[in-house]
Parts: structure tokens; C-alpha cells; sequence
């Protein structure tokens, strides 16, 4: 089954390139650019990756992105995960990068953007991998920074598919940015925006109704409102889920009580991605054997998954 579900063809659309930072490359980076780091070697900070929610993560997270700096760095981040990708038949890649997590340390937006889509270039050509990159905005800062970091990515405005958004989801709800995405918006750039991962079905409804993104980044707990289930069925809305973050921020107890299977069931149109792979225990493939090791996924259920992927894309 498993050598099955990696050979299936399938495209990944929620993956935080920052979140593919796996402590190897960590460490190997921060000797490059000799920065000091808080842990002694790989294993500890291995060892640090027991989070309650999604806040704890993400304080790890930026921190880890702190060793990012030169476009050389940039470019061996993506450059590893479409390695990852190529091993695992993920043929079609739609990444988020978060410009501010580093823009905000000095480091400027063309050092960021070139490695990154440097990267991507090479894995079209070299791997055979097509993409699509998504700019997403964190949410945990203000509109106004949102709106400095939109007018920044406008020289690169070929770079990008889409505009997202991402980071704490509680108390940051997407109404907050409905006139940056409107901006986007107008420049031709698609909206997808997280969504109902910790937050209430109450986000969901504002990122569709206010923000007019086209899917959504987790939107798990839909399920709590019925009469939004119903508009994401009818209306065949993705939802981008990742079953190994949500059982490692602790969204479900345990991945016995993911609701994806029972959502896939119910017609919409869900599909398997990875989140931070470095941080959450693994890639597409590994999401895709959690989902057979603990809900007893079929082979049919799985090239449904896989199939929703490839159709979901948006480019
Ligand atoms: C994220 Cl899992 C998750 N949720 C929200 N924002 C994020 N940024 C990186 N991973
Ligand atoms: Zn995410």
C-alpha cells in the first residue's frame, strides 16, 4: 500500500516552504552564515517539536527562519522539497513563502523571491515539477504592513499565482485584510487565505465572503456548520487539509479522529497536503500513510484525494 500511494501522481497545495526547513539544512545554514543557535545540535532541536497549538509552533517556526539569509539559502530550501516532491510522484507544487518573516530581519524581498523562483525554474526544467507560488501575508501583523509587503512583491508580480494568509489564526479574523486582497485581487492574483484551522466556521465564511478566495487552507472545522458545509459541496470548494499538523497542534486528539475521510465522503472537495513537513513528521506521502495507518483510507478513497489535488490547482 504504501509504495501504491507514493507512485500515485499527485499535486501538493498547502506546503510553507519556511516549514520545510529540516534541521539538517537548519544547522548546515546557520554554519554558513555563522549564527549562533539555541540548540546544541539536530536531535534537541528535534526534540523541540512537541507543540499544544498552532502559536507554539509557530514561535519555533520563525525562529528556525532566522538562518535563512543569503538567495543561495533560499534556493536550497525550495531546491531540497522538490527533491522531496520528485521522490513521492508529487508533480505539481503550489508553495507558500511568507515575505514578512523576512523582510522583517533586513533581508530584502528580491533575496527571497530570486532563490525561490530560481528553484522553482530549475525544478520544472530538471524534475519535471510545475508550480505555482503563493505570497502569503501573516496575519499577526497589521493591514498596513500587509499593504507594504503587497506594493514590494508588484516588480515580481510574475512570480506569484495567488495571495494567502497565514500565521495565528485566533483573534486575527480575514476581515482584517479585506482591502489588501481586494488589491490583490485586482491585480489579476488569485485569494486563498487559511481558515477554520483553529479558528471558528465564522472565518471560513468571512475568507469566502469578504476576502473571495477561491479555497481554503485547512477549513476543518466546516463541519461545525452545516449550513457551510453545504455552500463548500454545492459550490466545490477545495479545502486544502494536512493531517499531520492538525494531529500535531493538537486540532484533533488523534488521527483517528480526523474528519477528512468523513468530509471526502460527503462530496467536498478535500485534498492531502503537508503543511511544515519538517515540523509536523513528514510530506504528502507520510500524510497520505497516516491517513491508511489510522482511518484505514482505501486505494479507491486515496486516487480520489490525489485526483482532487491535481483538480484544485490554480494553475
Ligand atoms: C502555519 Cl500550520 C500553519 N497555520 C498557520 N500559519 C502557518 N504558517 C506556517 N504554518
Ligand atoms: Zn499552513
Amino acid at each position: 500500500m504504501y509504495d501504491w500511494l507514493n507512485a500515485l501522481p499527485k499535486a501538493e497545495l498547502h506546503l510553507h516552504l519556511e516549514g520545510s526547513l529540516e534541521p539538517e539544512l537548519l544547522f548546515a545554514l546557520a554554519e554558513r552564515n555563522r549564527i549562533a543557535l539555541p540548540w546544541n545540535d539536530v536531535e534537541s532541536l528535534r526534540a523541540a517539536y512537541a507543540f499544544n497549538n498552532l502559536q507554539e509552533f509557530l514561535d519555533l517556526y520563525y525562529q528556525g527562519a532566522n538562518v535563512l539569509r543569503t538567495e543561495q539559502d533560499f534556493y536550497d530550501l525550495t531546491w531540497a522539497y522538490l527533491l522531496k516532491c520528485k521522490e513521492q510522484n508529487v508533480i505539481h507544487t503550489e508553495p507558500f513563502f511568507d515575505p514578512q518573516t523576512h523582510t522583517d530581519r533586513g533581508i530584502p524581498f528580491e533575496v527571497v523571491v530570486r532563490g525561490i523562483t530560481q528553484a522553482l525554474k530549475d525544478g520544472e526544467q530538471q524534475l519535471g515539477i510545475t508550480h505555482g507560488l503563493i505570497l502569503s501575508f501573516l496575519r499577526h501583523l497589521s493591514e498596513e504592513e500587509a499593504f507594504k509587503t503587497l506594493e514590494q512583491a508588484m516588480p515580481f508580480r510574475d512570480a506569484f499565482v495567488a495571495v494567502g494568509l497565514d500565521s495565528s489564526e485566533l483573534g486575527h479574523p480575514p476581515s482584517k485584510f479585506e482591502r489588501v486582497f481586494a488589491k490583490a485581487r485586482s491585480e489579476g492574483l488569485v485569494a486563498v487565505a487559511h481558515a477554520g484551522e483553529e479558528g471558528p466556521p465564522e472565518y471560513i465564511w468571512e475568507a469566502l465572503d469578504l476576502l473571495k478566495i477561491k479555497r481554503i487552507d485547512h477549513g476543518v472545522r466546516a463541519i461545525e456548520d452545516e449550513r457551510l458545509m453545504q455552500r463548500i459541496i454545492d459550490e466545490q470548494i477545495p479545502l486544502t487539509v494536512c493531517p499531520l499538523s492538525n494531529t500535531k497542534l493538537c486540532v484533533f486528539d488523534d488521527m483517528s479522529q480526523h474528519n477528512i475521510l468523513q468530509m471526502l465522503e460527503r462530496g467536498v472537495k478535500v485534498t492531502v497536503n503537508s503543511d511544515d513537513p519538517a515540523y509536523f513528521g513528514g510530506y504528502v506521502g507520510e500524510n497520505f500513510a497516516a491517513l491508511y495507518d489510522s482511518l484505514n483510507m482505501t486505494k479507491e478513497q486515496a486516487q480520489r484525494l490525489a485526483q482532487n489535488s491535481l483538480d484544485a490547482r490554480l494553475v
